[in-house]
């Protein structure tokens, strides 16, 4: 097969500014901390509230004796549930959430935290927040006729005047409320 050097030249062209764009993207997402959620995990979605992480009772924030703060949450149409959250600011939080029915999606707009929150799936992230002040947790994945409802708020307050709100001591939950 006959290729003039000229559409050979152009094709190198072409092929070296794809492998510019794809190294600027890993250089991007390396130098913001994006990285793909790398935790599989699956759940049954139908069966959350019988589940004993997701259970209704268990939902929101939790520090354990080593002050670890974690938050389970579930997604649904249309709110996050709990749909507000209170939560200490420069502090490694784990996230983790769920969906009740359709695929979902969370985003944090100004910080690394956007996922699919995919049935059947657990999706797990962690990030820490430096300033307090008022984030908003929006869908991101359209999910129905309510989606653009679908929304909830996180409180990021200074590290020594937060207290949890539940607190758990061997993954079992408080019975603070
Ligand atoms: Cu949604």
């Amino acid at each position: 097969m006959h290729i003039d050097p000229l559409e050979k030249q152009w094709a190198q062209i072409v092929l070296a500014i794809c492998g510019l764009f794809v190294t600027l993207i890993i250089i991007d997402a390396l130098f913001h901390n994006i990285t793909t959620p790398g935790n599989v995990e699956t759940i049954d979605s139908a069966s959350l509230h019988l589940s004993e992480e997701f259970a209704e009772d268990n939902l929101g924030v939790h520090r354990d004796e080593n002050g670890n703060v974690s938050v389970k949450m579930v997604a649904g149409r249309y709110s996050f549930f709990p749909k507000e959250i209170s939560v200490p600011a420069e502090t490694n939080i784990t996230f983790r959430w769920v969906s009740i029915d359709v695929l979902h999606g969370v985003h944090v707009p100004m910080t690394n935290m956007s996922t699919m929150i995919v049935p059947g799936f657990v999706a797990e992230l962690q990030t820490s927040f430096p300033k307090p002040g008022d984030y908003p947790m929006l869908c991101n994945e359209y999910c129905g006729l309510g989606h653009d409802h679908m929304w909830g708020r996180i409180d990021v307050v200074e590290k020594d005047q937060w207290h949890a709100s539940k607190q758990t001591t061997n993954g079992a939950a408080g019975n603070e409320r």
